[in-house]
Parts: structure tokens; C-alpha cells; sequence
């Protein structure tokens, strides 16, 4: 059975690094891939970076259908942005290490990723709509980049505010 991995969330510091190359694709690496696609279903998530689980590896793993029959999870390995277009689009975000805050963000509306799939095969891609603004959302996290850093330092603060009292209160509880 996967084991479920724990997401850490704001003000954690591990969130703000910028996350390292992965070096070989292996069995190792898919156990891991295979322990991130369970967290972000059960979560439940429509994406997750290797990061927010607590290793700063540039991974991360993607499902927008969110649906519970078919799951595909799609994995990308040291993925790159080759192309982004002038078009942009404003999606109202939300983060697993940010939780119950939402925020508009603006964002290229399609971009061209390079990236290693589960297999270790090198795969370019072009995303659109929700894969798009996804895909871009979990690769900034490889940059400890969060969707709030892009908000007002006066909102982003109370909302790091309330998250660390919420996941303390949760401690407790
Ligand atoms: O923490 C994360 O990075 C995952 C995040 C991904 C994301 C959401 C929206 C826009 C950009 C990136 C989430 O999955 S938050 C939860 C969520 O959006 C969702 C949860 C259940 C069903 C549908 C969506
Ligand atoms: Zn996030």
C-alpha cells in the first residue's frame, strides 16, 4: 500500500527554497511519485510539488479531471518552460500549503513545458486552460515561489497569519 505523506504548509521555510534537479529517474524516485499522486487524491488536490511533501526536488504531480474513476495522474521531472503566450488568463487559486485561502492570479494562458515523464522519457507538451494555470502554479512551488507571494505584502501576511494559527489550533486538537 502507498503511504500517505504529510504536506507542510506557511510559514514553513521549505516552501521559500528553490527545490534541486533530480538526478536519476528510479524506482526510488517512483515510490515517491507514487506516495504524492495518493496524497494529492486523498488531499483532495488537482496538483502537488515534491516540495510540499518536504522534498525539495523538482517533481511534481498533476490531475486536473479529479475525477475518482479514472485517475491519471500525469508526473513531470525537472520540468522546463520553453514557451508561454502573450494571452493571459486569471484563475481564482487555491494551494494544499495554503488551505481555505483562495486568490485571483494572472497567468500565461498556455504554455510549452519540457519535462521527464514516470518512465524517465523526455516529453514536450503544450498546456492550456486548467492544465495551464496548474502546471505553472505547481512549478513556481520548484521555485519556492507560493500562489500568495504574488498578492499585497498586507494580504499575504494575514493570510500566514491565519494558516499558522489554524494548523497550530490543529495541533492541539
Ligand atoms: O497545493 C497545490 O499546489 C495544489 C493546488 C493546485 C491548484 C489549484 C488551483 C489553481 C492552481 C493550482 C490544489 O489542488 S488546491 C485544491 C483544488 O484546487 C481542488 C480540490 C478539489 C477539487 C478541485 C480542485
Ligand atoms: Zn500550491
Amino acid at each position: 500500500m502507498t503511504k500517505l505523506l504529510d504536506i507542510i504548509s506557511v510559514p514553513d521555510p521549505l516552501l521559500k527554497t528553490v527545490s534541486q534537479e533530480v538526478g536519476r529517474v528510479d524506482d526510488e524516485l517512483r515510490r515517491l511519485m507514487d506516495g504524492m499522486a495518493e496524497t494529492m487524491y486523498q488531499a483532495p488536490g488537482i496538483g502537488l510539488a515534491a516540495v510540499q511533501v518536504g522534498v525539495p526536488q523538482r517533481l511534481l504531480v498533476m490531475d486536473t479531471e479529479g475525477g475518482d474513476e479514472e485517475r491519471t495522474p500525469q508526473f513531470f521531472i525537472n520540468p522546463k518552460r520553453i514557451w508561454a503566450s502573450d494571452e493571459r488568463s486569471v484563475y481564482n487559486e487555491g494551494c494544499l500549503s495554503v488551505p481555505e485561502h483562495y486568490a485571483e492570479v494572472e497567468r500565461p494562458a498556455e504554455v510549452r513545458v519540457a519535462y521527464l515523464d514516470y518512465a524517465g522519457n523526455q516529453q514536450e507538451t503544450l498546456f492550456t486552460g486548467l492544465d495551464a494555470t496548474c502546471l505553472q502554479h505547481e512549478m513556481d512551488h520548484l521555485d519556492g515561489i507560493v500562489f500568495i507571494d504574488y498578492l499585497s505584502k498586507l494580504k499575504r501576511g494575514m493570510i500566514i497569519k491565519k494558516v499558522a494559527k489554524a494548523t497550530k489550533d490543529t495541533k492541539i486538537l
